[in-house]
């Protein structure tokens, strides 16, 4: 069983510490023990599934097809497990979670309701001393697998205390949901969230103003039932498409066209992009070679997606406000069920809040510039302090109590997204400084723990107590990873890649951009190298 608060029976010495019990923590924890190691999970939630657990607005679902959103650990898990949809739902996410955690009995080592607050790495003993607002622990492995979208980010609006209607964030929704029928509501911010969740609770709601900052490109789902030809081919070989998908730079397959934008005609190019919008989902990353690296080729399907909101939109001004005027692929790019139709509703607002922000919230709603927005209800779907956030909650404190806070105070600096020169035997899955948000995070989470547990079993044969990054490799992966963003687009937008939707956050490039094949090789390649870049003592 799942403990709660008060599992004061329990040893605290452990072999590992895991933060999140999320798809990574349950991953590595399974991991742990196929190593023969003692390892507790520490989850915050009263339930396992991370984002999946916490995300739960109206409209949540995966942006990758479940197909391939999915564990590909165990193949009798992979063949059972039945998706309903091409991207499932977060409460079809939820019970795949909790099924992963009841079948691979994790549930007895995850104590839930519970936040880890600090960790103390003690050169003496080589352990970690790992402090929980319901109990201690001490570990040689302290594992970060807490999550690159899990800290909230409700921007510091005027007077939101003294509203007297109800407010909501996205990432952290009621679990009874709520009914917003009848109601006046606002959501503020247009990103994925917003797009998922404006379609249906317009349908509920009395009126919707949505408060927009920045326009998002959204490609359509053309979501619907798994299609049971596909998933028989699938099925039958499963092993085959999971190694063609590590061989993509996305984690996914988007049966990538290499050629650039530029070297075909116009009708050439349209029927490239018109074909990738008839299939859906994010395959449009695939449409040509040089998406996000030259802009004139990434100008050509800006204009095609704003086409299509102009043809979809009727009302002209509004339609243009929906249009974005960014690099498509910036910030990641949307998946929709009917987003831009739904500003053709009549209970639909669209209020531009790029050139004048909103001013504050009162006591009956919103005033941006000299007008009242009156509204019963705040969505707010403003994002997350992303991939730095939830670790930098942490007091995390290495050798000579270096703070992480303090090492990272001008953005994350480690080797291969791995681990932190200065923190031995701390990892971390799936953060900063690897690909990460910017693939299909499931293979991207399992690659990460399949390396975590290469290395301790590595340390195991060779009896070596502690690993480390060596500062100088640290240095070279973080300027590398600086050059590749550089190179691309994708330091062009305020993006929550770049922190730049934190106010004070410092402005960097957080994940690998180098490609998700090409990542895993170079990690193999540390490891083959008797792990490359790291002190083992
Ligand atoms: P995002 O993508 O960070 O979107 C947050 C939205 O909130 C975005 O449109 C922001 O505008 C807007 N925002 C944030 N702060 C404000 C203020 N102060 N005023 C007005 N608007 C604001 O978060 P999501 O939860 O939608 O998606 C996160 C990821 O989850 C997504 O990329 C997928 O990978 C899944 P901005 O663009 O900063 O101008």
């Amino acid at each position: 069983m799942a403990s709660s608060k008060g599992a004061a029976d329990r040893s605290d010495a452990f072999d590992a510490v895991v933060v999140g019990a999320g798809f990574a923590g349950m991953y590595m924890l399974h991991k742990l023990r196929e190593l023969g190691l003692t390892a507790r999970v520490y989850e915050a939630g009263t339930g396992v599934g991370g984002t999946w657990y916490w995300n739960r607005y109206p409209g949540a679902r995966v942006d990758v097809e479940s197909l391939e959103y999915s564990y590909q650990f165990s193949e009798d898990l992979q063949q059972q497990w039945e998706w309903s949809e091409r991207y499932a739902t977060q409460p079809e996410l939820l019970r795949y979670a909790n099924h992963v955690a009841e079948r691979f009995d994790l549930k007895r080592d995850i104590q839930l309701n519970t936040r880890v607050q600090a960790a103390r790495f003690d050169e003496a003993t080589g352990r970690w001393h790992v402090t929980t607002d319901n109990g201690n622990a001490s570990s040689r492995f302290f594992i970060l697998a807490s999550g690159c979208l899990s800290s909230t980010n409700v921007p510091d609006f005027k007077g939101l205390g003294g509203f007297k209607g109800s407010w909501y964030h996205t990432g952290g929704w009621p679990h009874d949901g709520v009914d917003f029928t009848g109601k006046r509501v606002a959501v503020i911010g247009t990103g994925s969230s917003a797009i998922q969740s404006i379609p249906m609770i317009a349908r509920q709601a009395k009126h919707l103003f949505v408060f927009q900052r920045t326009a998002t490109y959204s490609v359509p789902a053309h979501n619907g039932p798994v299609d049971p030809v596909a998933l028989a081919r699938v099925k039958a070989n499963y092993r085959d498409f999971r190694e063609r998908n590590a061989k993509t730079g996305y984690g996914f397959i988007l049966d990538a066209n290499e050629a650039s934008a530029l070297s075909v005609s116009d009708e050439e190019r349209r029927a490239v992009y018109e074909s990738r919008w008839a299939r859906g989902g994010l395959g449009f990353y695939g449409s040509f070679g040089d998406f996000l690296s030259d802009k004139a080729a990434n100008d050509t399907a800006a204009d095609f997606i704003r086409q299509k909101i102009r043809s979809t939109v009727r009302d002209p001004v509004v339609a243009e406000l929906l249009c974005p005027r960014t690099v498509v692929g910036c910030k990641r790019l949307c998946v929709d069920t009917g987003y831009y139709e739904t500003y053709n509703r009549p209970n639909v607002t669209l209020v531009d809040v790029s050139k004048t922000p909103i001013d504050r919230i009162t006591a009956t709603g919103l005033r941006v510039g000299e007008r009242d927005y009156e509204v019963d209800a705040i969505v707010f779907a403003t994002g997350f302090d992303a991939m730095t956030g939830s670790v930098m909650k942490i007091d995390i404190r290495g050798n000579q109590g270096l703070r992480l806070a303090d090492k990272w105070a001008a953005g994350p600096k480690n080797y291969l997204g791995l681990g932190v020169a200065g923190f031995p035997n701390m990892f971390l899955i799936a953060g900063p400084g690897s690909p990460s948000v910017l693939t299909n995070m499931l293979p991207s989470i399992e690659q990460h723990v399949r390396w975590i547990g290469d290395c301790i079993a590595t340390m195991q044969a060779r009896q070596a107590q502690r690993i480390e990054p060596v500062e100088a490799a640290e240095e070279t992966w973080v300027s590398h990873v600086n050059e590749l963003a550089a190179a691309s687009l994708f330091p062009s937008c305020n993006s929550w890649y770049l922190g730049a939707n934190v106010p004070g956050k410092p402005r960097v490039f957080m994940p690998y951009s180098g490609g998700f094949a090409t990542y895993i090789e170079k990690c193999n390649e540390v490891a083959s190298r008797g792990y490359e870049g790291f002190a083992l003592s």
